[in-house]
């Protein structure tokens, strides 16, 4: 059996780095058994909720945020905390070398059906300032709260999966996965199809027509709606996610958050041989312009991120 402890022994990167991996490591555990028991402590992801007691509940959202927050005011290596909970970044006390992006609880609006939810956490050296390229990132992982509690770590090389045991230990399951480059099984809200550009349609068109369309092969849909569960699948068994750039939502630049959603997952995605992209430029390229920017988000089996860019080639 290999535990987190063990695996972060063996990979090359400073202590200060792994310690803050640990710590995120540490939060997730800790989300786990709040949302475990949730529905008993009167805990909800909707706000003005109230206990059995009739006490008011604090979203789980930011109570997840806290408890994040508190983990990290103890590891002195984290100077910065950047939350898609908080409107501005967090300057610690400790003068640490690195930085924390997160979302501290993805996915919350489906807590109160008991779906698959998850952190997401995005390291990078505070020197660099909040404006970093995802390619500047030295960490990123996601805790996924399903089923099975699972964590997935990349240092930006290979990207590995843990499972968090009975005693609370993360134990290794799976090491150096691979996004199949070959899927057909692709993740889009589907009720967004009147606001899509040409290559969105065009690509989906494809893949609904299956085996009689120039793929020559059936496609299948998934859309869990839980960005962790959905990019969790498809780092198990290959696919493409993609929540693009609309009409409705390109005023904002998209759905999904640049530093805390879209880089980590890149990352992982990546050191995991897959692709990712906006459609015109690779995630990890896009300069950022604020904390909270949003971006649009294809990612997934290398085949299928480049077709979705062919698409977008043709113009
Ligand atoms: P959140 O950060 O407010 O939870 O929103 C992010 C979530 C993702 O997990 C998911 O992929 C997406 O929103 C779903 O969006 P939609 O409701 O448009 O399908
Ligand atoms: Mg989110």
């Amino acid at each position: 059996m290999t535990t987190l402890s063990d695996w972060l022994a063996a990979q090359h990167v400073d202590d200060a780095l792994k310690s803050v991996v640990g710590t995120m490591a540490a939060a997730s555990v800790d989300i786990a058994a709040v949302l475990r028991t949730a529905p008993i402590s009167g805990q909800t992801g909707l706000a003005g909720q109230t206990n059995v007691q009739g006490e008011a509940q604090k979203e789980l959202d930011v109570v997840s945020n806290d408890i994040v927050l508190n983990h990290i005011r103890q590891n002195p290596q984290i100077s910065i905390l950047v939350s898609e909970e908080l409107d501005e970044e967090v300057h610690l006390e400790n003068q640490g070398r690195y930085m924390v992006a997160t979302d501290p609880l993805d996915g919350s609006s489906n807590l109160d059906v008991n779906v698959t939810v998850g952190t997401i956490f995005s390291v990078l050296e505070s020197a660099g300032g909040l404006l970093q390229q995802g390619t500047a990132q030295k960490a990123a992982g996601y805790a996924a709260y399903g089923p099975a509690t699972s964590l997935v770590l990349t240092f930006g090389t290979s990207t590995a999966v843990f499972t968090l045991d009975d005693a609370g230990v993360w134990v290794l399951t799976a090491d150096a996965v691979k996004v199949q480059p070959a899927s057909a099984e692709y993740a889009i809200n589907t009720a967004r199809e009147r606001f899509w550009d040409a290559a969105t349609r065009g690509y989906v068109a494809e893949n609904v027509a299956g085996e009689t369309g120039p793929t020559g092969k059936r496609h299948n849909m998934r859309w869990v709606g839980s960005m962790v569960a959905d990019i969790h699948r498809i780092l198990m068994r290959g696919g493409i996610f993609m929540y693009p750039l609309d009409s409705e939502t390109v005023s904002k630049g998209g759905r999904l958050r640049l530093l805390y959603e879209a880089n980590p997952m890149a990352l992982l995605i990546e050191a995991a041989g897959g692709k990712s992209t906006t459609g015109t430029q690779r995630i990890l390229d896009v300069v950022p312009t604020g904390i909270h920017q949003r971006v649009p988000v294809i990612l997934g089996s290398a085949e299928e991120v480049d077709r979705v860019e062919g698409w977008y080639a043709r113009g």
